[in-house]
């Protein structure tokens, strides 16, 4: 090398060290992170987030006596389009001594946490979300702690309205439909989205059954000789059941008032209750998971009675939906409550014929199965057809000769693949992408989460348990707007859900455990938002139910992971 050239590169060096030091004082830094803590074992990630490009600074990590044990340099970071941000990653999955460690990035500091199981808490809280959100009875201080409130919503007068009269039941028939969940941050109820939501929750008991079988939650029923998850789910198949005309097997679209409540307790609320249309829809989704339900409930010698109540209803639902195909549910006149619409009802048609299937072992129901038409996407409320193929993958060998689980195993496994990749290669390290910052965002990532999960419970390839440990981070911190959005879990967590309960109620934290809907660019609820970036148009307040929103639906895939995850951390 000449000497002038050394010089050149000297004074280029220099140059650049000048210029590092002044973008690191100008360059916004974010560390964001998984706010409930890392297990020890896994792979560990914490994102450095900047608007502008992140400059090679250096970083360090101290434990809690103050000892550096990482150091290094932030990489450049790479672009992530949906938050309009550079990310560099730091891995630290070495620091397996569990503690409480500090990272310094240029003076910005922030505590994490490493511990053996970072889940025990959360399992319990996402799932207890569904005991405060039931109707028809007190959630007493013994199980709800200081979220105690009196019994709302007795159903047991519940009107036929206008669209759902018949010549058994004329408009204004007074029926009783007491129990279930509470939708949302309203308090409706709809048959379509407990669909998903409940068939989750069941699929979470069938496929760990001895982790639930020890598993209490401190519930009313905890001491009952049943697996707490089953009775938490009977609270609401019991109002399901009541949806269901018995005169002809039709299920109601939903039960609500005609308009949303306000902001009131569940005590409090005084409209007229109506049951609402039946709908296509709604008898599929019941129809499926009464038929899941079944199957379940019959290996319990205490509800067999009930397992083979549930096999009639689904088999009455599913003829029903036969015989009136489309029969696709809009709001009636007058009726203002959600919609929970759909006009393509392939998936839902396809997964009540495999549930039946299974369940009663009546090749008739393969012949309404196409295999090959089953949509892998991503299940949500709208789309279930890949709970189809979910069932399929569990009872791959019995279903093998009456229906094609070769296909459906590629089918699943093609997307599982593409979930994971996703993790592994974005410059985020999440699944969610671009579309899939819709309202109730947090879902679609629940359900990525949980698609992969599945993926490893049938192949045991470990690649996908560790996609499902980093992809978690992202709805306890590790994201676009830096707040976990689950209540209660992590120093900077939602507070403000759209829900009705902890908004009216006089207590600070919002009921712990909840799923809140999650960025997504369209804002339909005109509140103020500080960006419209899709992975950062998300808005901490009440007004935001757009954003700000918990339902059962979203919650579901995260019980059925966390609790998953706390399993394969503490088996032996
Ligand atoms: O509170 C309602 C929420 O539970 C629904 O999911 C949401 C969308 O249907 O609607 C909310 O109600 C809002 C209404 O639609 C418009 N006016 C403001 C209401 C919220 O305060
Ligand atoms: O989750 C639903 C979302 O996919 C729709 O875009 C949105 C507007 O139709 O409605 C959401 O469902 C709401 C339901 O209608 C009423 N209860 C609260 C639900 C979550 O916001």
């Amino acid at each position: 090398m000449t000497r002038s050239i050394t010089k050149l590169l000297s004074l280029f060096f220099t140059l650049g060290l000048m210029s590092q030091v002044a973008m690191s004082q100008k360059v916004d830094l974010n560390i964001r992170y998984n706010q409930i803590g890392y297990a020890t074992g896994k792979t560990k990630l914490i994102s450095i987030n900047s608007t502008t490009p992140i400059p090679n600074i250096n970083f360090e990590i101290k434990n809690s006596s103050g000892v550096v044990v990482k150091s290094g340099i932030v990489q450049p970071g790479k672009f992530w389009k949906d938050a309009n941000e550079y990310v560099s990653v730091i891995d630290f999955s070495e620091l397996n001594k569990k503690d409480t460690y500090t990272l310094d990035v240029s003076g910005i500091q922030q505590k994490f946490i490493v511990s053996d199981n970072p889940y025990n808490k959360l399992a319990l809280d996402v799932f207890k979300y569904y005991y405060f959100n039931r109707a028809s009875t007190e959630i007493t201080e013994e199980y709800g702690g200081k979220w105690k409130r009196p019994s709302g919503l007795n159903g047991t007068k519940v009107k036929i309205h206008s669209s759902a009269a018949s010549k058994e039941r004329p408009e204004g028939t007074v029926i009783s439909v007491d129990k279930g969940w509470f939708d949302a941050g309203d308090y409706n109820m709809y048959v379509t989205n407990s669909g998903i939501s409940t068939y989750t929750l069941l699929s979470a008991y069938e496929n760990f059954p001895d982790y639930y079988n020890k598993k209490t939650f401190n519930i009313p029923e905890s001491t009952n000789n049943l697996p707490d998850i089953l009775d938490e789910v009977i609270w609401n198949l019991d109002w399901m059941l009541a949806m269901q005309d018995p005169n002809d097997g039709g299920v109601y679209h939903k039960h609500t008032g005609l308009r949303f409540s306000g902001v009131i307790m569940p005590h409090q609320y005084d409209f007229d209750r109506y049951v609402i249309k039946k709908s296509t829809s709604a008898a599929l989704n019941f129809a499926a998971v009464t038929a899941v339900a079944s199957r379940i409930f019959n290996t319990f010698k205490t509800k067999k009675k009930y397992a083979k109540r549930l096999l009639e209803a689904s088999k009455k639902a599913y003829e029903w939906a036969k015989k009136h195909p489309k029969d696709y549910f809009l709001n009636p006149k007058g009726v203002r409550t959600g919609q929970y619409e759909d006009d393509d009802l392939k998936g839902e048609f396809q997964w009540a014929a495999t549930e039946l299937l299974i369940t009663t072992a009546d090749t008739s129901y393969a012949k309404d199965i196409s295999v090959a038409s089953i949509s892998n996407e991503v299940p949500w409320w709208q789309d279930a057809s890949a709970l189809a193929l979910y069932s399929m993958m569990r009872y791959e060998k019995q279903l093998s000769k009456q229906i094609d689980v070769t296909t459906a195993k590629k089918s699943f496994l093609s997307k599982a693949e593409e979930l994971k990749t996703r993790i592994f290669n974005s410059p985020m390290r999440i699944a969610m992408n671009g579309t899939d910052y819709v309202w109730g965002s947090n879902g679609v990532a629940g359900n990525q989460l949980m698609y992969v999960l599945k993926a490893y419970e049938l192949t045991k390839n470990k690649s996908y348990l560790d996609a499902v440990v980093i992809g978690l981070d992202y709805l306890l911190g590790r994201n676009g707007v830096g707040v976990s959005y689950i209540t209660g879990q992590g120093s900077n967590a939602a507070k403000h859900p759209h829900h009705r309960t902890s908004e009216a109620d006089t207590i600070e934290e919002p009921v712990p455990g909840m799923v809140v809907g999650g960025p997504q660019p369209g804002q339909q609820d005109n509140c103020e938002y500080s960006s419209k970036m899709p992975a950062k148009s998300y808005s901490d307040t009440w007004c935001s139910y757009a954003s700000n929103e918990v339902t059962i639906n979203w919650n579901a895939p995260i019980v059925y992971v966390v609790n998953a995850l706390q399993y394969y951390q503490t088996k032996k």
